[in-house]
């Protein structure tokens, strides 16, 4: 938590403004029973009408005083307590940004989700919160007693009696509340998890008749949330009662015992009358200051969700001393390597050795879940390998910063993602400058112009959010064309030819031949007549390489090779 507040350190001057005015507040609050004692001692008793109106004045302005900085107490701290949210949501993002593909799955999406906004909230609504009570309580309960004493001395001793039992009855509360406040947090990731899943999976849901199961599946999570945050509110709402009951036996107990000494002449009426308001004032802030120790766990709940995801350090970082090759021309060489997911006990490859030359086409085939898109990831560095190398240009990935990296790559992968935006936009995404014309070279290249063409808008079509409005054909084209126009070193295309008709697919591969002419190309494909004549063929299976060479070669050498070469063709189209 004390970390979360540094971040409050910009917004000092409105603090130390919302700090001022509060105590401004209290300051009236304390000052006004004093006045109206004066009015029922000397003015009432008196008949003294003008003094009853020029205190009555008084009174109202110090009212007026104390709402005015109450009020504006109120804007200073919501405003530092929203930017401490925003502050925070903004860390947080950055930091996530940042992470490399293991801390995401460690941490899931929904999770991360409800900690960016959720926990962020908690702690801005308790900041704010404890921003007008901090200050408050202190000198509303010191100044209290102290009025109290001055006013009344002879009943003070009733506060002995009344703070201690209200005191118990928030430590009671606060023991039962603030475990269910840190579950209340996980429940809302298990909703925000159940929600998305619903959200994302929902043509599988209707396709599989799941609608109920689903529903059944979400109602018990927002069930079982429900039912925490009642037993929370439940607490809270009895807790108003008891401490309603508490102030009113306090006011009869003073009424009792302080009419008594009035009768006695002891004190007078006002003097009651005000003692029973700093009574009251003296009890809110007990009641106050407890509040904040009920509220407080909740909030460090979340800041510790929150800090657990500030101090992951991502596993993948920029080199200290980076080293960027001369040129890079594109030339990708694995040494030896060896990966395994995190947690895994297999390997998923195993010394992995081969290399693909800028100008040439390096084909990598293999059974489903043979490692083929993990191949490709490594190259990414999405992950580290365990053991061996993979350079770029003799120079070891790990040595090259990853934007420079990355840059240099032009990436198709297998599940094709679109953002919401128009079609122009989703293709520039590979190029940020790139001018109209060369959106529209990227397009033809990768086959896209026909269909887009036909869309009425064009270019300026839009994508729906996750690309719902394209076929899957047509979302795998936008993809290879976003890749095209970086015009990169090296491309790496995750099958991502799979949805597309052979003529389309051949197309493509012949306009695209064309265009790298001098860069690299790695390609994944399951379709051997998509690989057919690439110039090398990597054949991957459980993780190992089973051979190496062109389809001619493998054909004659390598059974894996000719196995899936004889599922998908007859032996007169296997061309030799
Ligand atoms: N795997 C894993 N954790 C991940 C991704 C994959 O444990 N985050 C496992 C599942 C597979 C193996 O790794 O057993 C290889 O997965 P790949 O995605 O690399 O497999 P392919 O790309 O070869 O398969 P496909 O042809 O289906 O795309
Ligand atoms: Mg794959």
């Amino acid at each position: 938590m004390t970390r979360i507040l540094n971040y409050l350190k910009p917004y000092w001057y409105l603090i130390t403004a919302a700090l001022v005015l509060v105590f401004f507040q209290s300051m009236a609050e304390l000052y006004l029973p004093t006045l109206m004692a004066d009015i029922v001692d000397t003015g009432i008793v008196n008949g003294d009408v003008n003094y009853i109106i020029s205190v009555g004045i008084k009174m109202l302005l110090v009212a007026l005083g104390g709402a005015f900085s109450a009020v504006m107490a109120t804007f200073f701290s919501s405003r530092a307590s929203m930017g401490l949210g925003k502050t925070l949501r903004e860390e947080i993002f950055k930091h996530v940004e940042g992470f490399s593909i293991n801390e995401f799955d460690s941490f899931g999406a929904a999770s991360l989700i409800t900690r960016t906004t959720n926990d962020v909230t908690q702690i801005q609504m308790v900041t704010m919160m404890s921003l007008r009570m901090v200050a408050t309580a202190p000198i509303m309960a010191i100044g209290g007693i102290i009025m109290a004493l001055s006013r009344a001395p002879s009943i003070s001793w009733i506060f002995l009696v009344v703070i201690p039992v209200i005191a118990l009855v928030m430590v009671i509360v606060s023991r039962i509340s603030v475990p269910l406040f840190g579950s209340i947090q996980k429940k809302i990731d298990t909703l925000n998890r159940v929600l998305r899943e619903n959200l994302t999976g929902v043509r599988v849901i209707r396709a599989f008749n799941r609608v109920d199961y689903e529903n059944k599946r979400f109602n018990k999570a927002n069930l079982d949330l429900t039912n925490t945050a009642i037993r929370v509110n439940r607490l809270m709402a009895g807790l108003m009662p008891i401490i309603m009951f508490i102030f009113n036996m306090t006011t009869i107990a003073i009424i009792w015992f302080g009419s008594v000494r009035i009768d006695r002449g002891i004190i007078q009426v006002g003097d009651l009358m005000a003692f029973i308001q700093y009574a009251t004032l003296i009890m809110s802030s007990v009641m106050m200051i407890s509040m904040i120790f009920i509220m407080y766990p909740r909030a460090s709940a979340s800041a510790e969700r929150i800090n657990e995801v500030l101090d992951t350090t991502p596993e993948i970082i920029d080199p200290v001393r980076p080293q960027i090759p001369a040129e890079i021309k594109g030339v990708v060489e694995f040494r030896d390597v060896t990966f395994r997911y995190p947690g895994a006990e297999e390997p998923v490859l195993s010394n992995i050795t081969f290399g693909a030359e800028p100008g040439k086409t390096t084909a990598i085939i293999g059974s489903t879940g043979a490692g083929k898109t993990t191949l490709l990831n490594l190259i990414m560095r999405f992950y580290d390998a365990e053991k061996g190398s993979i350079l770029i240009d003799g120079v070891d990935i790990r040595e090259i910063p990853q934007d420079v990296l990355r840059s240099n790559i032009g990436y198709v992968p297998q599940r094709s993602t679109l953002f919401t935006g128009t079609i122009a936009d989703n293709i520039r995404y590979g190029k940020d400058d790139a001018t109209d014309d060369e959106v529209r070279h990227a397009a033809s290249i990768a086959q896209a112009l026909d269909f887009i063409e036909e869309m009425d808008d064009k270019f300026d079509t839009i994508i729906s959010e996750g690309g719902t409005n394209v076929s899957g054909g047509q979302k795998q084209r936008l993809c290879i064309a976003r890749a095209i126009i970086r015009r990169p070193k090296i491309y790496i295309f995750d099958d991502s030819f799979s949805a597309l008709d052979f003529k389309t697919d051949a197309r493509l591969r012949h306009a695209l031949h064309k265009e790298t002419k001098n860069a690299t190309v790695i390609m994944v494909a399951q379709r051997v007549a998509t690989i057919m004549d690439a110039d090398q063929i990597v054949v991957l299976d459980e993780g190992r390489i089973v051979g190496i060479g062109t389809h001619k070669e493998l054909y004659k050498n390598c059974d894996v090779y000719r196995d899936i070469v004889l599922s998908q063709l007859s032996e007169e189209e296997v061309v030799l």
